[in-house]
């Protein structure tokens, strides 16, 4: 394996998986209960906020009770270990990351455990459970607070600062995605229509994008990326 100095992450819901953190397309994946129109849009916060805000503080809570798995932390050992640049760009919005040791971490759809107030715009920690009734703790309007979350048909965060990234990597691994929610999933084809990036693909089954990736691995992301990270830093 070359040694690579600017390394991008793409993360999906299958780096969680193991945790315990239900996915949205597996079989027993969240949009099996709910219809994404239903629950992640900007109308469907407007048609039921109650129903929308539920839906994220059960996933708020079920934080409490998820660990990180061997694929987090080999990817933070990764950042601390490596003589070069490791980002994590993930599409998650758990903090399973964080908790396995990244600090490179761009969360481009936003993060469960913070609302951000649709007055004033301020984001908030916020653990516990949001709603209607839930008052801004800056500029104290009410109903004001929005899961921090980034819905269909909203601008994912950071965008240029991840264009940059993509530009300037030399190696681009997607980790767990099923490459069918954009821009995301057109990241690799960017990164092939820049330059010499090698790419690498780590999912259960081939994505949507499979084909547009120099490698791909195919098993489960708690085996397989600590033998990735194994090659990268040897
Ligand atoms: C935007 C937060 C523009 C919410 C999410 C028609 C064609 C193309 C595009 C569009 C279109 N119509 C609309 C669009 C754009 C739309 C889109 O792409 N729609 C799709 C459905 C076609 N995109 C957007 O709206 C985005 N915004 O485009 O803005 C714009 C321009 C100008 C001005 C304003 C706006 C915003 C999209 C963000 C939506 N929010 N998440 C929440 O969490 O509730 S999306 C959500 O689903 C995730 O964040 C993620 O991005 C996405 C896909 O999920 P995955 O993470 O890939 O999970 P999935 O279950 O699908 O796959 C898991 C994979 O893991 C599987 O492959 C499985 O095999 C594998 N796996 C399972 N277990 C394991 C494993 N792998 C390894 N190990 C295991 N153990």
């Amino acid at each position: 394996m070359a040694s690579y100095k600017n390394i991008v992450v793409l993360t999906g819901a299958g780096v969680s998986a193991e945790s315990g953190v239900s996915t949205f397309r597996d079989n027993d994946g969240l949009w099996e209960q709910h219809r994404i129109e239903d629950v992640a849009t900007p109308e469907a916060f407007h048609r039921d906020p109650d129903m929308v805000q539920n839906f994220y503080n059960v996933r708020r809570a079920q934080l409490k009770n998820v660990e990180p798995n061997a694929a987090h932390i080999a990817l933070g050992a990764l950042e601390s270990g490596l003589d070069g640049q490791v980002t994590i760009v993930t599409q998650n919005v758990d903090n399973l990351h964080e908790r396995g040791g990244s600090t490179s971490i761009i969360h481009m759809h936003g993060e469960l455990g913070k609302v951000r107030c649709t007055c004033c715009g301020y984001v908030f920690l916020w653990p516990g459970d949001c709603s209607q009734s839930s008052q801004c703790p800056n500029c104290f309007n009410q109903p004001a607070l929005r899961p921090h979350i980034v819905w269909f048909g909203e601008m994912p965060f950071e965008m240029d600062r991840i264009e940059s990234l993509l530009g300037a990597c030399d190696l681009f691994i997607s980790i767990g995605t099923s490459g069918s929610v954009y821009p995301a999933a057109g990241f690799v084809s960017l990164v092939r229509a820049i330059g010499a990036a090698h790419t690498i693909e780590v999912n259960l089954e081939p994505s949507d994008g499979a084909s547009h990736f120099a490698e791909t691995r195919h098993g489960e992301a708690g085996t397989l990326v600590p033998l990735l990270v194994e090659e990268l830093l040897a």
